[in-house]
C-alpha cells in the first residue's frame, strides 16, 4: 500500500499506470441477489434501475464544529467550520449527504447560503417531483439546472447513502469499489512560521500519513518547500496554490521543478484551462487540477490540452457521484493518476470520500484524514482514524457505514428546514 516516491514519479510522468478495468458483480439492489459477472464496466448497482423510490422529505441543517487550529489557504484563514448537512428519507430510512461550500465564495462561488436555496427552490423539489429510480435519474432531473455542484453533490450523496442503506450495501459496493483500505495524505495549511511547519511535518509523518501537502501562496512558497524538502528528502511532497499565481509568474514558479514535487495543485485560476497547459509544457513535474475540473467535460478538455497530468477529484466540486464516477473512468482509461481531495468535511462527507477513493482509479493518497486532524468531536461514530501505515479502512456497513451520531448533530444544529413534497406534485 506504501508507495515510494522515485516510483511514483515515474509512474506520474510517464503516465505509466495500467488501466485496468474493473470487474465486479452486478447485483440486484434491493435483493442483493448476484446476477451474473462482468468483465468490463457496464452499469455498476447505483446506475441500475430499482424498486422507484418515493421521497418523502428531505431536510436541511447547519452546524457549526470548531476546528482544532485556523486552517489558512492562499484566500484567508477560518478557525470553525460550518458543516452543511442534507438528509433524505424514503421508506422508514433516512441517508445523509454534506454540502462543502464554505460560508464565503472563495474556494467557489458556492456559498452554504447559495446551496440552501438552490436545494430548497429546485433540487429538492425536483427530486420530490416522481419516485427515483436511479442516480442517473437523479443526475438527470438536475441536470437542467446550470451549475451549483455543491447543492446537487449534498443530495446525490444523502440518496447514495439511503440507497446503500435500504438494500444493505456500502457506499463502496454501490459504486464498483475495489480497495478495502484507501492511501491518505494530509494538507497543512500556511502557518505562522517554518518552525511551526516543519512540527506539523513530523507529526503527521509520525502518525503515518503518506504524503505531504503544502498550502502555498506569494512569499510562502519555494522557501518553505525548499527547506522542508531538505529535512525531508524521500517523502512525497505536494504543493497546493488555490489559484494566488498568473502565468506570469511562470519563469518564478520553475524553481519548483528542483524539489522532486509529487504535484503542484491548482497554481492558476480556478477557472482556467489554457495557461495551464503553457505552464505544463514547461514544467517536468506534474500539474494537478482542482479548481479548473467542474465536470466531465472540462475533465475531457483539460487532457486534451495537456493542462495537467493529475487529477483530484471532489465529489462536492464536480456534482455529485455521477460526475464523479464520469471523471474516474475518464482518467482511468487514459491513464492518467486521479486522487480524492477533501474541503474540511465532517465524517459524514469523509465517508463519502472514502468510498469513492476505494475506486480503482485513485492511485495516490487522498486529502482524507483522521477525524481528530480537524475537530474535537465527529458526528459519526466510530470517527475516522489512520492507521501507522498511513491508510484509512473503507467501511464494509451498508451506506456511509458509520452510524450518524443525531443527538450530537441535534445538539450543534444552527438551523434546521423541513421539505416535503407539496400535496399531489407526486404523481
Ligand atoms: O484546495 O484542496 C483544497 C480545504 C478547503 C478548500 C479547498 C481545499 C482544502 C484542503 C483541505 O486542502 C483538504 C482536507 O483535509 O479536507
Ligand atoms: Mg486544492
Amino acid at each position: 500500500m506504501r508507495v515510494c516516491l522515485q516510483q511514483l514519479l515515474h509512474n506520474v510522468n510517464n503516465a505509466a499506470y495500467a488501466a485496468k478495468r474493473t470487474c465486479y458483480t452486478k447485483l440486484d439492489l434491493l435483493s442483493c441477489a448476484p446476477m451474473q459477472h462482468v468483465s468490463e464496466v457496464q452499469a455498476r448497482p447505483c446506475e441500475m434501475k430499482s424498486i422507484p423510490l418515493e421521497i418523502e422529505r428531505v431536510e436541511l441543517r447547519t452546524i457549526r464544529l470548531p476546528l482544532h487550529e485556523p486552517f489558512e489557504t492562499s484566500f484567508g484563514s477560518i478557525d470553525s467550520r460550518l458543516i452543511f448537512l442534507v438528509s433524505v428519507t424514503a421508506q422508514g430510512q433516512t441517508g445523509w449527504g454534506e454540502v462543502v461550500a464554505a460560508e464565503e465564495p472563495h474556494y467557489s462561488y458556492e456559498t452554504v447560503g447559495t446551496a440552501a436555496h438552490i436545494i430548497r427552490d429546485y433540487l429538492a423539489p425536483a427530486l420530490m417531483s416522481d419516485r427515483v429510480t436511479n442516480l442517473t435519474d437523479i443526475a438527470s432531473r438536475f441536470s437542467s439546472f446550470r451549475g451549483h455542484n455543491m447543492a446537487k453533490a449534498g443530495l446525490e450523496l444523502a440518496y447514495m447513502d439511503l440507497l446503500g442503506r435500504l438494500s444493505d450495501q456500502s457506499l463502496s459496493q454501490l459504486i464498483g469499489g475495489t480497495r478495502s483500505s484507501v492511501a491518505v495524505g494530509v494538507s497543512l495549511g500556511i502557518q505562522p512560521s517554518f518552525e511551526k511547519l516543519l512540527d506539523r511535518v513530523n507529526r503527521y509523518l509520525s502518525l503515518g500519513y503518506q504524503r505531504i501537502k503544502l498550502k502555498i501562496k506569494p512569499g510562502w512558497d519555494i522557501g518553505i518547500v525548499r527547506d522542508v524538502r531538505r529535512c525531508h528528502p524521500e517523502i512525497l511532497l505536494s504543493v497546493d496554490a488555490n489559484s494566488a499565481y498568473t502565468i506570469s509568474d511562470a519563469e518564478y514558479l520553475k524553481q519548483l521543478d528542483d524539489f522532486r514535487l509529487l504535484m503542484i495543485e491548482q497554481p492558476l485560476d480556478h477557472d482556467d484551462l489554457i495557461d495551464h497547459a503553457k505552464f505544463q509544457s514547461m514544467m517536468k513535474t506534474a500539474i494537478c487540477l482542482d479548481e479548473s475540473i467542474t465536470g466531465i467535460q472540462r475533465t475531457r478538455q483539460a487532457l486534451d490540452l495537456k493542462s495537467c497530468r493529475i487529477i483530484n477529484i471532489k465529489i462536492g466540486r464536480v456534482g455529485g457521484y455521477s460526475q464523479a464516477l464520469a471523471i474516474h473512468d475518464a482518467c482511468e482509461a487514459r491513464k492518467i493518476p486521479v486522487w480524492c481531495g477533501g474541503m474540511l468535511e465532517s465524517g459524514i462527507g469523509r465517508a463519502h470520500n472514502i468510498a469513492l477513493a476505494s475506486l480503482s482509479g485513485f492511485t495516490l493518497p487522498g486529502d482524507i484524514s483522521a477525524s481528530s486532524r480537524y475537530f474535537a468531536r465527529d458526528v459519526i461514530t466510530p470517527e475516522v482514524t489512520v492507521s501507522p501505515e498511513g491508510t484509512v479502512d473503507v467501511p464494509t456497513g451498508s451506506g456511509i457505514g458509520f452510524e450518524v451520531d443525531v443527538d450530537y448533530i441535534d445538539a450543534m444544529t444552527q438551523t434546521k428546514e423541513r421539505i416535503q413534497p407539496s400535496i399531489g406534485r407526486l404523481k
